[in-house]
């Protein structure tokens, strides 16, 4: 059985990060209460991808908070990274656990309940559902959901589900009230004056709600 935390997901914005820089902001995420980080970088190459990843992996080092790369597998594997983490459009599940083998943490983004039916406990261990918000962070993204479809998406995943699209700390209560097990947050973090103070307030808003 895998271990992880998906309570407090920081998935990294190389933009909305550029002040400080992504690395700087896991960092902080990290010492503020994050459990997870994801690198995402939808315009990196793999070597700039696997460059970040490395240094990421330094600075969450005995943080306790694990490196999620995601949709670039060989960036994954070459860093070490505790999981990867695919859309619906990148590859498909079955290829991803083959190529990253039995223990690396898999995660896929569901969007509907029918999607979040399918997803096969063998191969996927968390789904990342939503978006819960519209979200300017993500360009494309699909139709909101609101917390009442992020409860019927979380009923139909056969795992543990993420919640993610426009949460800040004040949406803690009612994503762990609809079955989710943590909210991943971009914005809410990233890009931030005080990265850490902004981690440890969704982190004592999780405390009040999580035994
Ligand atoms: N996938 C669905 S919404 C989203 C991603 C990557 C972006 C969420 O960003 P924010 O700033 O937390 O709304
Ligand atoms: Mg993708």
């Amino acid at each position: 059985m895998k271990r992880f935390d998906l309570s407090l997901y920081l998935v990294l914005d190389p933009d909305l990060c550029a002040g400080i820089g992504m690395v700087e902001t896991a960092r902080l995420a990290a010492a503020g209460g994050a459990t997870m980080v994801q690198l995402r970088d939808k315009r990196a190459s793999t070597a700039s991808m696997i460059e970040t990843g490395r240094a990421l992996r330094q600075a969450l080092d005995r943080t306790g908070a694990l490196l999620i790369v995601n949709d670039d597998i060989e960036a994954a594997i070459a860093i070490g990274a505790d999981g990867l983490h695919i859309g619906q459009e990148d590859m498909d599940a079955r290829r991803a656990r083959t190529m990253i083998g039995p223990d690396m943490i898999l995660g896929l983004s569901v969007e509907t309940e029918l999607l979040a039916g399918a997803v096969d406990p063998d191969l996927v261990d968390y789904t990342g559902v939503g978006p819960v918000f519209a979200t300017p962070t993500k360009a494309d993204h699909k139709q909101p959901i609101g917390f009442d479809g992020l409860a019927k998406l979380v009923k139909a995943s056969p795992v543990p589900s993420v919640a993610i699209g426009g949460l800040k700390a004040d949406h803690v209560a009612q994503v762990f009230a609809a079955g989710a097990k943590g909210l991943a947050v971009v914005s809410a973090i990233c890009g931030t004056p005080d990265p850490e103070a902004a981690t440890r307030r969704i982190a004592a808003e999780i405390r009040k709600v999580r035994p």
